[in-house]
């Protein structure tokens, strides 16, 4: 259950507060740099830690917040110290009593060294990958003693029930968002801001986020042929072949419309990461993919498909059915079924192509649940404050 924020005020006065380094490498994407930056932010913002946080990747990670330099080997960001981790980077610098290794990246060997012999106790962490699969309760925060070295390493499992980790959340965030689409004003602000008129009445507006899947095309299909006027807002980069092949536009890119029928697409520069929390608020439904935006669009409490990062193992399916069973628990049979038929066909890379139509039919139940569902998540306790404890108690 939820501490109070004293309780949560994690060192007692005297001692200076434990220091932090995060270790992020961009395999692809932004997810990787997307969760990191996330959590470095809301580590200074909200627990008063320092945090350092490395990355491999300052382009990617400037896309995400535009506030980043990536000419620059060192420099701030909402309090945040950023610092390139190149090859040649010295790595033999002090290492913090906190250590985030995320997503298994690997930490550099004379940083692991430095520690060991620091004569300080650190404690070192791996920020797992988040899976809705049952293992992961019983994973979580196990240790693994280094093979040589004096040293442990524990894993840290994001997640979706209390003995897990749980999923990174911001303080007020959701009161934030319920304020945000329950006033006109404020929603269209946000698509003055984007350069994008007010929504007509009987309009929907859907973002799409997703890896390259040739079920775009049939998406854009059934929309453009629909009755209901459908306005499609899609991040530059994303879905770019779908798009110029079913409007014959060779080089879609930022500001771009384009118009069928009843369908307009419209192709949005990427948006700093709160501003894309926003995107998500202020559309009817949302396609998310990988993992952080996948989170973000369940605290937008609006309905929502997810394009799971595809592993050429087809070892995503099993943690997407995990997602889709814990997800689907208590919804009526004859939308769990439309729901996981749709994000299925959408999973599949366009050899069945998701039906749009008889997923829509399910818009009032499916609205319903999206906020029912947030706020049954919104229960547990965050992933930042979680992760917090459980260091300061090792660090005990
Ligand atoms: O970019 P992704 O596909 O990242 C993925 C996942 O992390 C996946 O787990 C990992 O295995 C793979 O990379 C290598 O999707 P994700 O996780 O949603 O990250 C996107 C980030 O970009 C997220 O923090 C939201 C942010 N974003 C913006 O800030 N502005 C935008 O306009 C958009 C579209 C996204």
């Amino acid at each position: 259950m939820k501490k109070t924020h004293l309780e949560q005020k994690t060192s007692t006065s005297d001692d200076p507060a434990p220091t932090w380094d995060i270790f992020s490498a961009v395999i692809d994407n932004y997810g990787d740099i997307g969760v990191c930056w996330r959590l470095a932010r809301q580590l200074v913002a909200e627990h008063d830690l320092k945090v350092r946080l490395w990355t491999d990747d300052l382009i990617s990670f400037q896309k995400i917040n535009p506030e980043i330099d990536p000419l620059l080997p060192r420099q701030v960001s909402r309090g945040v110290e950023i610092r390139q981790w190149a090859e040649n980077t010295n790595m033999s610098v002090e290492p913090a009593d906190v250590v985030i290794e995320a997503f298994a990246c690997e930490l550099p060997a004379v940083y692991v060294s430095t520690m060991a012999k620091s004569g300080r106790r650190h404690v070192w962490v791996n920020l797992e990958y988040l899976s809705a699969e049952a293992w992961v309760d019983s994973h979580h925060g196990l240790p693994s003693p280094h093979p040589g070295l004096p040293l442990i390493k524990y894993f840290f499992f994001p997640g979706f029930s209390p003995s897990t980790g749980g999923l990174l959340v911001e303080k007020n965030r959701l009161e934030q968002r319920a304020i945000f689409q329950a006033d006109f004003q404020l929603c269209s602000a946000f698509w003055r801001e984007l350069g994008i008129p007010a929504p007509e009445k009987k309009e929907v507006r859907i973002s799409l986020f997703c890896y390259d899947n040739n079920s775009a095309i049939s998406l854009f299909t059934d929309w453009a042929k629909g009755t209901t006027p459908v306005v499609c807002l899609i991040p530059e980069g994303v879905a770019t072949t779908q798009i110029a092949t079913f409007f014959e536009a060779p080089h879609p890119k930022k500001g771009n419309l384009f118009k069928k029928g009843s369908l307009i697409v419209r192709v949005l520069p990427f948006l700093e990461q709160d501003k894309y929390d926003k995107l998500l608020w202020a559309c009817n439904f949302n396609f998310v993919r990988g993992e952080d935006s996948f989170i973000r669009a369940q605290w937008a409490a609006r309905p929502m498909v997810w394009q799971i990062y595809p592993q050429e193992t087809g070892a995503h399916w099993p943690k997407l059915r995990a997602f889709l069973e814990r997800y689907g628990a208590d919804l009526p049979h004859t939308t769990a079924v439309a729901l996981t038929t749709f994000f299925e066909a959408w999973n599949n890379g366009g050899a069945r192509d998701p039906d749009w139509e008889s997923l829509w039919t399910h818009r009032d139940t499916l609205e319903k649940h999206a906020q029912k569902w947030a706020n049954r998540l919104i229960k547990n306790e965050d992933l930042t404050t979680n992760l917090v404890n459980f260091c300061n108690n090792k660090l005990k």
